[in-house]
């Protein structure tokens, strides 16, 4: 039987991917085993398995001489070594397209949320105050200039949800697409041009902090951030200043720079909304990643090209 060896903290018994590996192959947690059984299974294991944002270095690597393959239980691969992988003739897999939906969908949530204050409205209904106080007004979505960070897979998505929603949809990508919507050569400039700014960009090393001060000031006053990508794509201390002094007019995070620890000067601040990292969470979806984990899995161990390859990675 396979030997798979998994990083992805064993303490959610319903995690729809755990759940699943033992129709493979033997699955040993990485965060059960003791330095002992570490080293007994290691040097067999198979398949090793992580999620986008857990690290899977070179030197965590080179622990598992018989690995056959790596699998990602995640669109993003930040976390992984892609030249470690590559270089040691690795396959790897990651989750892309059937996630996009929710990502999305979370996207466009956390925009109306902030636009109309609803964790403000829930807690004031709550709280008995409606009777005596008026709720303050909030701002109007259509109509209003979407700028898209980053015009891929979920980038798409979000465009389409945004037209929907009878908004104007402008974006940055690496070269202009074949789309009806603006283009824009940087951040700062489609920044500049929208009322509210969606972030949908791989954090790679070149990514790192690419809302900065100056793209928030471009964004202005009354524009508003939503990252729904990763923490570091955004310098969390700038953006806590901008909302702070109200030079933007707020934010919604799905995701952080030291996730799941949340800096204390967002929290005390009226004007975010924030979220676990749940871009992907719903039953369906993660149901889904599983099964595309597993069909990749199963690929790999017939040695067969995977049917989702992480890019950079070998595709026979
Ligand atoms: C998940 C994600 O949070 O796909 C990604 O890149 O960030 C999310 O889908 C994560 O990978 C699940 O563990």
């Amino acid at each position: 039987r396979p030997i798979i060896v998994n990083l992805i903290p064993s303490s959610n018994p319903a995690h729809p991917l755990l759940k699943r590996l033992p129709e493979i192959g033997a699955v040993f947690h990485r965060d059960r085993m003791n330095e002992k059984e570490f080293r007994e299974v290691a040097p067999h294991a198979d398949v090793l398995i992580s999620a986008s944002n857990l690290k899977v270095t070179d030197e965590e690597l080179s622990h598992y001489p018989a690995l056959r393959m790596v699998g990602d239980f995640g669109v993003g691969f930040d976390g992984f070594d892609v030249s470690a992988i590559a270089r040691r003739g690795l396959r790897a897999c990651h989750t892309p397209d059937v996630l996009s939906e929710d990502v999305a969908d979370l996207a466009i949530g956390l925009l109306l949320a902030l636009a109309r204050s609803l964790p403000a409205a829930d807690a004031f209904v709550r709280a008995g105050r409606w009777p005596n106080e008026n709720f303050p007004l909030g701002r109007r979505v259509a109509g209003c200039r979407l700028g898209i960070a980053g015009l891929g897979r979920i980038g798409k998505v979000v465009a389409e949800r945004a037209r929907a929603f009878r908004m104007e949809v402008g974006y940055t990508a690496r070269a202009p697409k074949d789309v009806p919507w603006q283009y824009f050569e940087t951040v700062k400039d489609l920044a500049a041009w929208c009322d509210a700014l969606i972030v949908v960009i791989p954090a790679t090393p070149e990514t790192h902090h690419l809302i900065n001060r100056e793209v928030l000031e471009a964004l202005g006053p009354k524009g508003f951030l939503v990252n729904i990508a990763r923490g570091a794509l955004v310098d969390t201390e700038a953006l806590i200043e901008a909302l702070e002094r109200k030079t933007i007019a707020g934010a919604a995070l799905d995701v952080f720079e030291h996730e799941p620890h949340v800096e204390a000067g967002l929290l005390k601040l009226g004007n975010v909304v924030l979220a676990p990292h749940i871009g992907s969470a719903t039953v369906e979806t993660r149901d889904a990643m599983a099964e595309l984990v597993m069909e990749n899995i199963r690929l790999a161990l017939n040695g067969q090209p995977l049917a989702t390859p992480i890019p950079g990675t070998r595709k026979d």
